[in-house]
């Protein structure tokens, strides 16, 4: 792919690019915890954005995309909102342009496999390939939790999605073979090795795009919101969720809508899991961590409603196989993947199982992804290295 969007590029713009490689991301565990400060244990993977890019001085920025065959273009003196993936690279531009970063137009081909609307975030993967391209073609010497800090802002101020830290952090800090444990409170990360060479990360596909992904993600962050302003008339220390215990939710359970209750009630365990998480994955025991994971899916499902029967149909057809340690569904929700740690060799098995049942049962094909953790956004010389 890294080539054939190089030749691309040549063939379309007539001059050598920078190239730049943005992958997607796996979360372990530690879902809708990243805006309520907790915590989060995600790892770059293998899917991936590739970016074909050079400076063209001129104002405008044309853009071709290898996956849709669509070339769009815009003027950087009419940066705005506009529907469609065109939205990705104008709200990076705006928000570099709002820094006071000086950017010229360029000209681009974009490639990639990430599946969109998976829960493995390709818009992070987008914001953050084109961050880093700009970074290294104007020399802005952004350090990479800048340029995250950078790629969240455009995702809230564009395509309006009022997202935590997570999976852009994930895409510019992934280490190969290296799970990452985020404080989004603080910003500082540990990594430590993934290292279980009998198991294997495998992400099932429901293949449901729920339309109101976003617009219900930015409900179940009011919800967080409101319940933390009413612990606050209690605990003025509460800052957000992750300040809270569950006694403190429980005094103010009668004032609370029960949904809202049962949003921070589910936030409130999950930001303890990825706790409890950390140290089983550090003991090496994947099958307590793996029940954690189931744990984690019952919460999101039950709790946080962001679930949907088919990703609750895919954990429950994981859950009755002993070589799967843990499932659950991955990302925002309301569609999207499951992440399955399914034993090595068994994955065949376990992959034929899932499409088989799914098929019966739904009339659709999951796609799965068997996956492995890389590195996070690789520009120029890195990137030919891998290539
Ligand atoms: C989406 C968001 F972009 C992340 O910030 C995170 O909140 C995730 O949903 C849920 O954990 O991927």
């Amino acid at each position: 792919m890294i080539q054939n969007t190089r030749e691309q590029f040549i063939h379309l713009f007539e001059k050598e690019p920078l190239m730049v490689v943005s992958p997607g991301r796996i979360n372990l565990i530690g879902e809708h915890t990243d805006y309520n400060d907790g915590f989060v244990l995600p790892a770059a993977i293998d899917k991936k954005i590739v970016y074909a890019i050079a400076l063209n001085n001129t104002r405008q920025c044309n853009a071709h995309a290898v996956f849709m065959n669509e070339t769009v273009s815009f003027s950087l003196d009419d940066v705005k909102p506009t529907p469609g993936w065109i939205n990705y690279l104008m709200g990076v531009v705006f928000q570099l342009q709002e820094r006071g970063l000086p950017v010229q137009g360029f000209d681009c081909v974009v490639a990639g496999d990430i599946p969109v609307g998976a829960g493995m975030s390709s818009s992070a993967a987008v914001e953050g390939g084109l961050v880093a391209a700009l970074d290294h073609l104007f020399g802005y010497e952004l350090g990479r939790m800048d340029m995250a800090l950078i790629g969240q802002k455009a995702e809230h101020t564009f395509p309006g999605v009022k997202c935590g830290i997570m999976d852009q952090f994930a895409n510019l800090h992934g280490k190969k073979n290296q799970v990452m444990r985020l404080d989004c409170r603080s910003l500082s990360f540990e990594y430590f090795p993934f290292n279980f060479p009998d198991y294997k990360i495998v992400l099932c596909n429901s293949m449901v795009h729920h339309s109101l992904a976003s617009s219900e993600y930015n409900v179940r962050r009011q919800q967080c919101e409101e319940g933390v302003k009413a612990i606050q008339a209690g605990h003025p220390d509460v800052k957000s969720l992750r300040d809270a215990t569950m006694a403190m939710l429980n005094e103010v359970q009668g004032q609370l809508p029960p949904k809202v209750y049962d949003r921070c009630a589910y936030v409130i365990a999950e930001i303890q899991r990825v706790q409890d998480a950390t140290t089983l994955l550090k003991q090496g025991d994947l099958q307590q961590f793996g029940t954690l994971m189931y744990a984690t899916h019952e919460g999101l499902s039950k709790l946080y409603e962001v679930s949907c029967p088919e990703l609750d149909f895919l954990v429950s057809l994981a859950k009755k196989r002993k070589e799967v340690a843990g499932a659950r569904v991955m990302g925002g929700g309301f569609g999207g993947c499951t992440i399955n740690l399914v034993k090595a060799d068994q994955v065949d098995d376990f992959v034929a199982y899932v499409q088989s049942a799914y098929e019966t049962q739904y009339g659709k094909t999951p796609e799965v992804y068997v996956t492995t953790i890389e590195d996070g956004v690789k520009v120029g010389a890195a990137v030919a290295a891998e290539a």
